[in-house]
């Protein structure tokens, strides 16, 4: 079983959630809302208009997400799903937890204000431009940005 951070399209509400409940592709069970204690850039960009975090700490705001524990067919296919390692990147980032889950038990119980780490999706490589992109603290595919995010030119449906 691993962790992983989602802040993208794979939240629950965005378009990409199906995914992470359809048992086709492995286990994934929600834990708790989060967000990194550091700061990165979450931009939207590409031809596609894709919601990437930069791996450059210090910089943009501090990105709130959901962390997942996954089994190892999950894992698999969201690497698959991503492009791994072509466009994005899997690392651990640590991240503080906003809520506390009741339910959950022994090591998976997280506490609010607790730190953990998660594995995170983040940009392999990037424009010299998205880095001055507008950040997001908590993106939204269906936000007032009018970036439409096009799953269906990326093939990705
Ligand atoms: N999917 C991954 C990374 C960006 C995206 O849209 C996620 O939701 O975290």
């Amino acid at each position: 079983m691993a962790r992983v951070f989602v802040y993208g399209t794979l939240k629950k509400g965005q378009p990409n959630y199906y995914r992470m409940i359809e048992s086709a592709n492995g286990k994934a069970e929600f834990l708790t809302s989060a967000c990194t204690t550091q700061k990165y850039p979450l931009v939207i960009a590409g031809e596609h208009s894709l919601p990437f975090l930069l791996n450059i700490p210090g910089q943009g705001r501090r990105i709130r997400g959901e962390i997942y524990k996954v089994d190892d067919k999950m894992l698999k296919y969201l690497d698959d799903f991503e492009m791994v390692p072509d466009m994005y990147q899997r690392t651990l980032v640590k991240l503080e937890v906003e809520e506390w889950v009741g339910e959950t038990e022994g090591e998976e119980r997280l506490k609010a204000g607790s730190i953990t780490e998660a594995f995170v999706y983040s940009a392999t490589m990037y424009e010299p431009d998205w880095p001055s992109l507008p950040c997001y603290e908590s993106y939204d595919a269906y936000g007032d940005h009018g970036l439409q995010y096009e799953a269906k030119e990326t093939g990705l449906v």
